[in-house]
C-alpha cells in the first residue's frame, strides 16, 4: 500500500467522528485534502468547518462547505488534523506545510482532536523530521542563534511566507527527549511565534493508516 493509499484510508476513518450539523476544524496537508474531499463525497453533512490555512479554506469551499471564522464558531468539539511525526504519546511534530500557528489554535480550541497519518508517521522518538518554528522577520537570526544553542541546526525556509506573513526556521539534528519542555523552551525566545511541537495539546485520538488497515491510538 502506497503511503498515500494510507492517508486517505486514515482520513476515511476520521468521517466516524464527525457529527451531522457541527462545526468541525480543519487542517492542512495532503491528508486533510482527502479527508475534505471524503467530506464531501461520503460524510455527514457538517454545517461548517474553520480551516487551519487558505488552501484548505479554498478547497472546503470548492465543495461548497462553508468555512467559518474561529473568532465566530466559539469553541469546537473536533479537529481533524494530519502529523509530520508523532510519538505513542501522541505529542506531535506539525508545521512542514507552514500552517502551524492556526493550527495549534485551531487544537487549543478544540475538545478533541483526531490525527490523520499514514503509518511511517509514528516513531519512537520526535525529531527526525525538521521542527518547523515560525518567527517574527526581523527576529530570524536571533532565533536561530538560540536554536543552535539549543543544539539543533536551524534552516531558514527561503522563499516561504506563512498566512500571517511571518517565516519558517527548520530545526534539524534535535533530541527531542522532553518533548514539553523543549516546546516551553523555544515558545519563550522573543520573536517565536510559534514552535510546531505539539506535546502540551497533543492529539486525543491517533488514525494510522497502513498496509493492515487503520491502526487506532488513544
Ligand atoms: C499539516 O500537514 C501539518 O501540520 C503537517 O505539516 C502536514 C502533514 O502533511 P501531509 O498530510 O501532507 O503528510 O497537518
Amino acid at each position: 500500500m502506497s503511503a498515500d493509499a494510507g492517508k486517505r484510508e486514515a482520513a476515511r476513518s476520521a468521517l466516524q467522528f464527525v457529527e451531522e450539523g457541527s462545526i468541525i476544524g480543519v487542517g492542512t496537508g495532503s491528508t486533510v485534502n482527502h479527508f475534505i474531499d471524503l467530506l464531501a463525497s461520503e460524510g455527514p453533512r457538517i454545517k461548517a468547518a474553520v480551516s487551519s490555512s487558505e488552501a484548505s479554506t479554498e478547497r472546503l469551499e470548492g465543495h461548497g462547505i462553508e468555512v467559518m471564522e474561529l473568532n465566530a464558531s466559539g469553541d469546537l468539539d473536533l479537529y481533524v488534523d494530519g502529523a509530520d511525526e508523532s510519538n505513542r504519546l501522541l505529542q506531535l511534530i506539525k508545521g512542514g506545510g507552514g500552517a502551524l500557528t492556526r493550527e495549534k489554535i485551531i487544537a487549543g480550541a478544540s475538545r478533541r482532536f483526531v490525527c490523520i497519518a499514514d503509518r511511517s508517521k509514528l516513531v519512537r522518538a520526535l525529531g527526525e523530521f525538521p521542527l518547523p518554528v515560525e518567527v517574527i522577520p526581523m527576529a530570524r537570526s536571533f532565533v536561530a542563534r538560540q536554536l543552535k544553542e539549543l543544539g539543533g541546526i536551524p534552516n531558514w525556509r527561503e522563499n516561504f511566507i506563512t498566512d500571517n506573513g511571518n517565516q519558517i526556521i527548520d530545526v534539524s539534528g534535535l533530541t527531542i527527549a522532553e518533548p514539553i519542555k523543549l516546546e516551553d523552551t523555544i515558545n519563550a525566545i522573543p520573536g517565536v511565534v510559534t514552535v510546531g511541537l505539539f506535546a502540551r495539546r497533543g492529539a486525543d485520538v491517533l488514525l494510522l493508516g497502513g498496509e493492515d488497515g487503520v491502526e487506532r491510538i488513544d
